[in-house]
């Protein structure tokens, strides 16, 4: 649902009795679900967890319109098992990847201010910098919808992790944080915002040796509330949506707190320079700042369509 790309989407919405789904692990919440009921026939529910989080007598039988099944045991055994009945396709094989079709259908707007990136080429050229052993964290920002979706399957070399379902603006960088310090042989990337950065921008001196590599997403305002709110609070004078954020300086912020900091170019030309950087510094943090043009809209954000009236971004 929520950062998902367009044919995903689709088949979400085609889902109906005829359907079989089957979950692995299983978070029905919001961002995923926009408080719905999965209307598939029949729902396999895997998970190595008793009691997950939300559960009602260990199962999410209210989650689901139809019937609800738990498989409770070790959920790898169980694919290994299942991965046997169900025919192979290409797409598991990271050889074809480059190959694959586009799962996207929508024309996306290209043209941004002159001083911003444009942000397809931009999330489309680093799926070509990222290296074996690399994981990445998108905070609540317009990353964890336009990554996703402009990503679409998942890289070889490079797990990431979207903080939708806590939503706690700047809690990506305390993941990334935290991923270091368990495997300090990960390289360690977070995607945040301008806004996201006033969550945690003060703390970042003490983790000026820790190895992170940091994007700052700025488009000087809180960008997800300037594309939600019209259709949140439709009417409301824009003044009215405080989303406008000073703009900071992050190469100077990252300098004056040990950091290494550096700003993509709006023409990308010294991406591949600073992703060769990421990849040389060892506990060396690095910032890069990226210059957003915040009208760009890339990811759905399906969750506004129920969001009225009394609500919470
Ligand atoms: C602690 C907290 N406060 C408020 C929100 C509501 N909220 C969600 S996204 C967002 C704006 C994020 O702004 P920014 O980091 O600049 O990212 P952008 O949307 O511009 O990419 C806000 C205020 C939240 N999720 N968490």
């Amino acid at each position: 649902m929520f950062g998902g790309n367009d044919r995903a989407l689709e088949l979400w919405k085609s889902i109906n009795e005829d359907d079989t789904v089957i979950t692995i692990g299983f978070d029905p919440y919001e961002y995923v679900l926009n408080n719905k009921q999965i209307q598939a026939g029949y729902v396999w529910h895997l998970t190595n967890l008793h009691r997950p989080y939300g559960h009602k007598n260990g199962e999410f039988q209210h989650r689901v319109a139809f019937k609800y099944r738990k498989v409770c045991s070790d959920i790898a055994l169980v694919i290994e098992e299942v991965l046997k009945y169900l025919p192979k396709t290409e797409e598991s094989l990271p050889s074809v990847r480059k190959s694959l079709p586009s799962l996207n259908t929508r024309t996306l707007n290209r043209k941004v201010h002159a001083d911003a990136v444009d942000l397809v080429s931009f999330y489309e050229e680093l799926e070509h910098c990222w290296q074996p052993n690399s994981i990445g964290f998108d905070d609540v920002c317009m990353a964890y919808k336009d990554r996703p979706y402009l990503m679409q399957r998942r890289h070889p070399n490079i797990n990431f992790y979207s903080m939708y379902h806590g939503s706690a603006m700047g809690g990506a960088f305390g993941l990334g944080c935290g991923a270091k310090l368990a495997n300090p042989r990960l390289q360690t990337f977070i995607f945040s915002g301008d806004g996201c950065w006033r969550l945690y921008g003060s703390a970042i001196a003490d983790a000026s040796r820790m190895g992170l590599r940091l994007f700052i997403m700025n488009n000087s305002c809180y960008g997800i509330i300037e594309q939600g709110a019209p259709l949140i609070i439709p009417g409301l004078d824009s003044k009215r949506y405080h989303s406008h954020l000073p703009n900071i300086d992050f190469v100077c912020a990252a300098k004056a707190h040990g950091w290494y900091g550096y700003k993509v170019k709006p023409d990308l030309s010294n991406l591949a320079e600073i992703m060769d950087a990421c990849y040389s510094y060892d506990s060396q943090s690095i910032l890069i700042e990226v210059p957003v043009d915040a009208t760009q809209i890339i990811g759905m954000n399906p969750r506004v369509q129920h969001l009225q009236g009394d609500c919470y971004l």
